[in-house]
């Protein structure tokens, strides 16, 4: 699973972090970033109509859709009926661990210190959101950590920005970073989305 969850991260230096605020966003918005180069859509379960937002998104030629903010076996069995490729939380609990591996989906578990990370790698996951990236001390901290948990590799996700991406990726224990400024609040606006999707698209890693 490992493979499976590297495998989603390796598909672009971002994956959008969405919150879907109108169903009718969900087609346009997906659309727009598959057009721009990002495959990998994490659908946040934050509004009503998440869920409804996987499945139509999963329509999308291309796309690899997830389901993030998923923080209990409920959720996560939502989200896989729904037909979510990959699980993100923003952290983890061992039962929430549990139903992912139970259901043998690419999970991405968040972690913000050592014990976090620790925990996941006990539990057998070793491809972790770095989460709040950002407020948790930012790339210095997360090269901090990262110095003796080798097995361990990350996608840094909160307060990640198009200025400080480079940055992040320029981690070895980076793989791509996830974040929410390629889609502003509000009716997309599809060329606009596609632009800063290729922006995200291109950086180096
Ligand atoms: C979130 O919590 O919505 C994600 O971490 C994305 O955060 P961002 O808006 O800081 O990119
Ligand atoms: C999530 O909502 O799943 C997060 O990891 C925060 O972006």
């Amino acid at each position: 699973l490992s493979a499976a969850v590297e495998k989603v991260m390796r598909l672009a230096p971002v994956i959008p972090v969405l919150v879907i605020e109108d169903i009718e966003h969900a087609l346009p918005i997906a659309e727009a970033l598959v057009a721009g180069g990002l495959p990998a859509l994490e659908v946040t379960l934050r509004t009503e109509c998440a869920i409804e937002a996987i499945r139509i998104m999963k329509q999308v030629p291309g796309a690899m859709v997830g389901a993030g903010t998923v923080l209990t076996p409920d959720d996560l069995s939502r989200s896989l009926d729904a037909g979510a490729e990959f699980i993100v939380s923003p952290g983890l609990t061992p039962t929430l661990g549990q139903a992912a591996l139970d259901a043998g989906v690419p999970f991405l578990p968040g972690t913000a210190n050592a014990s976090d990370v620790m925990l996941a790698l006990e539990m057998g996951f070793n491809r972790l959101k770095f989460f709040p990236a950002m407020a948790a001390g930012g790339p210095p901290a997360l090269k901090a950590i990262s110095a003796p948990l080798l097995a361990a590799k990350f996608c840094p996700t909160g307060g990640v920005t198009p200025e400080n991406a480079a940055e992040w990726l320029a981690l070895d224990a980076v793989l791509c970073v996830g974040g929410s400024w390629m889609v502003p609040k509000g009716k997309p606006d599809a060329a606009k989305i596609e632009a800063a999707a290729r922006v995200a698209a291109g950086l180096a890693r």
